[in-house]
């Protein structure tokens, strides 16, 4: 039938699992802002801080490469990663504050 949308083979799951994959997302206000790159330059524990070199984040009209200061949405998650490691972070603005609202060590 001329308009319908037929699913092809293989393509066709991968589309439905590209759009359970935004749903999934989409679902969780955290993962709204996907994965930056970057570099640990600096971890302050006790204050929840983390100063991160990284490149443009045009979300945050961030246009080139910088490093700067993050507060971390949670000090524990501090201790999973050392100055020079190179990292994915989730970075996001929390009341006004440069926040990182994720980070997982680089593969
Ligand atoms: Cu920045």
């Amino acid at each position: 039938m001329k308009g319908s949308a037929r699913i092809h083979g293989g393509r066709g799951v991968a589309t439905v699992l590209l759009l359970l994959g935004l749903l999934a997302s989409a679902s969780s206000a955290l993962a709204q802002t996907p994965l930056a790159d970057g570099q640990v330059v600096r971890i302050d524990q006790s204050a929840g801080k983390i100063t991160i070199k990284h490149g443009p984040l045009k979300q945050f009209d961030m246009d080139e490469n910088m490093t700067m200061v993050y507060r971390a949405a949670d000090p524990a998650m501090l201790a999973a990663v050392k100055p020079g490691d190179k990292i994915k972070f989730a970075p996001d603005r929390v009341n006004g504050q440069f926040t990182v609202t994720k980070i997982e060590r680089a593969k």
